[in-house]
């Protein structure tokens, strides 16, 4: 079991990368897209991004896909650093914006899938994570939910506000797009279009050495904008998984999504799914309540037994690693570090303890 940090494309700077080492982090999680774009360029976000009604920002330019010799740049960075390149968090919606929409360029797009992952596998990065939504993250608020006023994000209720043309997962793909809202999709729709993502890609994915890693619906409901959820109970891992049983198909399994789930059991479905080895890599942080009334807390606090979690993944042979996917902001000159820092600290003393516990 490693401990690893995530990094959002606008991190991936010497300065950062050194703290991900001082903390802690043998292995480094990044985000390629860059969610921020937005905004003050000159001064990015480093909060997570909530799930703003109007999207983040801008998707990538459509027809370019990520290169060999761009991510090739950035292993070397981050293995200069002393670290090592384990995943790549999300798909850029300009690459699958109609294979979630099942719109006009899906067979163009799935092919481009198919490029993209062939050449992270050519690269050496072993897991692409991804969230099949079309809402993505959304209706999250901002506010002081953790210990001491800590600000943190948190949800207040349901989200039904509908997602206009052009955006998809929270991101503007097209920004000249018709006004008005995207078509409704029903849930069987949507699980058709996972199920013809992973028949095209799960074969890619498995000669290129890589594994596709599903995040959960965060927040985990039914419906989020009028629109479908996949994964909003631990069981529809399950019925991910049944899909396709290539070794490629794997979770990127977000405790907190979880633990924030109205139903189910957050302890029984690490169990099940760390022993059968469906696990590519964790999210691990804490939170108090559910959905759709939940707030993000200090990693010491909230609801989930953090400890008991690593000892379930610890015994079941879980050999992967594990990130703290966002920590509260602390009262200071750097309000994200810090707050990441002490989750690290936290998570490294758990694993200090785990592993003292097997010995
Ligand atoms: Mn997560």
């Amino acid at each position: 079991m490693k401990l690893g940090f995530g990094l959002y494309s606008h991190m991936l700077t010497p300065a950062f990368l050194a703290f991900a080492r001082q903390v802690g982090a043998t292995h480094v999680v990044v985000h390629l897209v860059d969610y921020f774009n937005k905004g003050d360029s000159a001064n990015p976000r480093q909060d997570q991004p909530v799930g703003e009604l109007g999207g983040w920002g801008y998707a990538g330019p459509p027809g370019k896909l990520w290169t060999v010799e761009e991510m090739r740049a950035i292993k070397r960075q981050i293995e200069t650093a002393g670290l090592v390149w384990e995943a790549i968090e999300n798909f850029d919606p300009a690459h699958w914006h109609d294979v979630l929409l099942d719109g006009p360029k899906k067979k163009q797009q799935l092919e481009d899938l198919r490029t993209i992952i062939g050449r992270v596998g050519e690269v050496g990065v072993p897991i692409i994570g991804y969230n099949f939504s079309i809402a993505g993250v959304a209706g999250r608020i901002t506010g002081p939910f953790a210990r001491g006023n800590a600000l943190s994000v948190g949800m207040a209720g349901p989200v039904d506000t509908p997602v206009p043309n052009g955006m998809v997962w929270n991101m503007v793909y097209d920004p000249e797009a018709p006004p008005g809202f995207l078509p409704h999709s029903t849930h069987e729709q949507l699980w058709k279009r996972l199920e013809d993502f992973l028949h095209y890609c799960l074969p890619a994915a498995e000669a290129a050495g890589v594994r596709l890693a599903a995040h959960p619906d965060d927040p985990p409901m039914a419906t989020v904008r009028g629109q479908p959820r996949l994964v909003y109970r631990p069981d529809l891992y399950r019925k991910l998984i049944d899909i396709d049983h290539s070794r490629s198909n794997q979770l990127e399994f977000c405790v907190g999504t979880i633990a924030e789930m109205a139903e189910g059991d957050v302890y029984e479905a690490v169990n099940q799914y760390s022993e059968q080895d469906r696990i590519a890599y964790v999210h691990l942080r804490n939170v108090r309540g559910k959905v759709p009334y939940y707030k993000e807390t200090h990693i010491d606090e909230g609801d989930l037994d953090v400890l008991r979690v690593m000892r379930i993944l610890w015994r079941n042979g879980f050999a992967g690693v594990i990130i703290p996917d966002h920590a509260p902001q602390l009262t200071c000159d750097a309000p994200w570090h810090a707050g990441m820092a002490f989750a690290m600290g936290y998570l490294r003393a758990c694993l200090k303890v785990v592993e003292g516990e097997s010995r």
